[in-house]
């Protein structure tokens, strides 16, 4: 079955608007006032585009395009360079797409987040488990952070917010609270079980050996699970967050990546880094703190919104 659809436009771009000024706006104030782009303009613009968090191999490939495509004078209109970065841009977020699909043919299809600290786990467990719920899914949420110990009520509060079960476990071990939220939802069909976890640095090996253990634990009950190993990235760490998906890399395989904190930040362009070094789809965007502003990451529809006027 389809995943949820919940794209907000008006609250993408809202939310796009520092990272738009960061890179589209700066793109418009080198070439307004031009009537054609020139090399000269050229290299400005590349210079523009590395300053800008998507990376400067990304930089470098659009202005190696934007230069093989002008070579007659009537390309190098400034609409047209417009149009042939929107293009290229597009196509390096389609480099790692997914259909949307889950598959449910077995259940309970699990899903594992993890991820440093802070960078909103948490949140977007409860945001994931609402939309899941309003898609008509019963969902299950693990409660597998263990090591903070006012994690578990915070969770319960977005479980409560969602309308969904909580599994938390008296005891200290994250994958026994995996093994207990598996078994129930086998017990009352649940047909989706997040699992929250701590948040960790890949210096701490223990905890990183912890991830492992968890993911052991559900494969040992069902063999096809975890389903996806979502890895959250808070988007306001720029540059930083590829080396995070690196570092877990190690340790764990992430199937897909959640990008918060899109809102408010201009390193917005760091999705496009992580997607063209990565190879691993965005499958969600965090755009806010409420239980709704979690979307499904479109890259038609993030470049509609970062170059939408
Ligand atoms: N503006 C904004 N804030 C967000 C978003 N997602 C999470 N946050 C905030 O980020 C902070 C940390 O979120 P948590 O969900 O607790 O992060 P976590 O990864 O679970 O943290 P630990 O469990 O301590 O590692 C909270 O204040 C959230 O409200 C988002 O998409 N936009
Ligand atoms: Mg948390």
């Amino acid at each position: 079955m389809k995943l949820f659809k919940n794209i907000n436009f008006g609250k993408l771009k809202e939310g796009l608007s520092k990272t738009r000024d960061n890179l589209v706006n700066k793109i418009s104030e080198t070439i307004s006032g031009k009537a054609k782009v020139d090399e000269e303009t050229l290299e400005e613009l590349e210079e523009v585009l590395i300053t800008s968090d998507i990376g400067s191999q990304i930089a470098e490939e659009i202005i190696e395009k934007a230069r093989a495509l002008f070579k007659k004078e009537s390309d190098r209109s400034v609409d047209n360079f417009k149009k042939i970065i929107k293009e290229e841009l597009e196509a390096v977020l389609s480099q790692a797409k997914t259909n949307g699909e889950i598959d449910l043919s077995q259940k309970p299809y699990v899903i594992v987040i993890i991820g440093v600290n802070g960078s909103g786990k948490t949140t977007s467990v409860g945001k994931l488990a609402y939309n899941f719920k309003r898609s008509g899914l019963k969902v299950k949420i693990g409660s597998a952070d263990t090591f903070r110990a006012a994690a578990n009520d915070q969770l319960e509060i977005w479980a409560n917010k969602a309308g969904v079960d909580i599994i938390s476990t008296n005891t200290k071990e994250p994958s026994a609270v995996a093994f207990d939220t598996i078994k129930a939802a086998q017990k009352d069909g649940t047909d989706i079980v997040i699992i929250d976890t701590a948040g960790r640095l890949h210096t701490q090996k223990n905890l990183m050996d912890e991830l492992n253990k968890i993911h052991r634990v559900i494969n040992n009950l069902l063999p096809y699970a975890p389903n996806e190993i979502l890895m959250v990235l808070d988007g306001t760490a720029g540059q930083n967050a590829v080396r995070q998906v690196e570092e877990f890399e190690k340790y764990t395989k992430p199937t897909g990546i959640i990008i918060t904190k899109l809102d408010g930040t201009a390193k917005g362009g760091v999705i496009f880094r992580i997607i063209s070094e990565k190879k691993i789809p965005v499958k969600y965007i965090g755009v806010g703190e409420g239980i709704e502003d979690l979307q499904d990451f479109s890259p038609k529809e993030f470049i509609e919104a970062m170059f939408g006027n």
